[in-house]
């Protein structure tokens, strides 16, 4: 069977845009494919968490990705850090990618800005996440719009190794949405949703009916009052169309045509939204109240995992020249 790969930082509450970007297809991908879904708390290193909250960002992630519809016992879900693979093979891939390709990369250039201390690992990112890739011989990486420059360098990494080594590892593709791949902050319509902002134009993913409301209701448009999919000219506007879209399968062109009202827009949005999150958020207060629960299948998840992981590892160390200290010693002793 086909087998899909993605990930996501435990870098605070998941949003709407990480569940209409992202988590959404991870559920219905699990009816067609072999699902691989990672917690990567390595990456969340990058910006020195306090450790607290990284260890409960790591449990509440997991407990949301469930409750949003990832099942542990036909999907493999687990934290990155309890599978060491990764970061060994993470620095093959980083003897694989060029420094000029990691300079290149927008997330890296984003993110360098809005800190004071710039660590290494924030620069080597996509080599550990070409790693938690290619580790499972991924065939589907379903993501949005925003990692598609990192999946794109991750097959090139791949591809470069098998120049050099042999065929070791399969090239991924990527899955970004057509609806949804890229929902903007409804405050700044202008930047993405996203976690680490912490902005009041965040929807969060248990957050209540009340509060998802009157943040469609301040959500910041323009002063033109015409409905139009226009992201460039029209970014708040487009953006309300998009999730509306996302939200209701549909294109957000066909959507703009049933509107002539921002009031309308904004009030239908905010019940399309309330619709798809409320059974989210209810089934996660259940998850919550056993926290071990999810910490048993994390491991669970993480010893199905690792199985995969390390006969890729040995694979890539093996054509790559690397001694493989078991096999010689097993051989030795025939
Ligand atoms: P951070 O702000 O900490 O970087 P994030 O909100 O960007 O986090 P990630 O953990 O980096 O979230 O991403 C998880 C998944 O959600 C990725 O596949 C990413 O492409 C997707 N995603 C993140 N933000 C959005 C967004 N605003 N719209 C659509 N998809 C998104
Ligand atoms: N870089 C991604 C998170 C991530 C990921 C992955 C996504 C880490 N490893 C592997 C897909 C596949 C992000 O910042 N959203």
């Amino acid at each position: 069977m086909a087998r899909t790969f993605s990930g996501i930082q435990p870098s605070g509450g998941m949003h709407l845009g990480n569940y209409l970007g992202a988590v959404r297809n991870w559920v219905a991908l699990q009816d067609k494919h072999q699902c691989i879904y990672c917690v990567v708390d390595l990456h969340a290193l990058t910006t020195a968490p306090n450790p607290a909250d990284l260890r409960a960002n790591t449990l509440t992630t997991a407990g949301l990705l469930m409750s949003a519809g990832i099942r542990p016992n036909d999907s493999t879900l687990f934290a990155q850090s309890t599978v060491g693979e990764h970061a060994e093979l993470a620095w093959m891939m980083e003897c694989t990618v060029g420094f000029g390709e990691l300079r290149r990369m927008t997330q890296f250039k984003d993110k360098s800005d809005r800190t004071e201390f710039i660590s290494a690992g924030l620069f080597t990112y996509p080599a550990l996440q070409a790693s938690d890739i290619l580790l499972y011989d991924t065939e589907l990486v379903p993501v949005g719009e925003d990692q598609r420059q990192h999946i794109e360098l991750c097959r090139d990494i791949a591809e470069r190794f098998n120049n050099r080594y042999g065929e070791t590892l399969a090239v991924p593709s990527h899955m970004i949405p057509k609806a949804g791949a890229r929902i903007m902050d409804l405050q700044n319509p202008q930047d993405k949703m996203s976690k680490s902002l912490d902005s009041p134009g965040t929807i969060g993913l248990t957050e209540d009916n009340t509060s998802i409301a009157r943040k469609f209701k301040r959500a910041v448009t323009d002063s033109d009052g015409e409905v139009r999919y226009d992201p460039a000219a029209k970014p708040g506007v487009s953006n309300l169309l998009g999730i509306l879209a996302a939200a209701t399968n549909r294109t957000p062109e066909a959507v703009g045509e049933d509107y002539s009202q921002y009031g309308a827009l904004k009030t239908d949005t905010a019940d399309a939204v309330i619709d798809l999150l409320a059974p989210i958020r209810q089934s996660y207060a259940e998850f919550m109240s056993d926290p071990t629960e999810i910490t048993h299948l994390l491991a669970i998840g993480a010893d199905k995992a690792r199985v995969v992981a390390s006969a890729t590892l040995q694979r890539a160390k093996d054509n790559a020249g690397l001694i493989l200290h078991n096999n010689s010693y097993n051989n030795s002793n025939g």
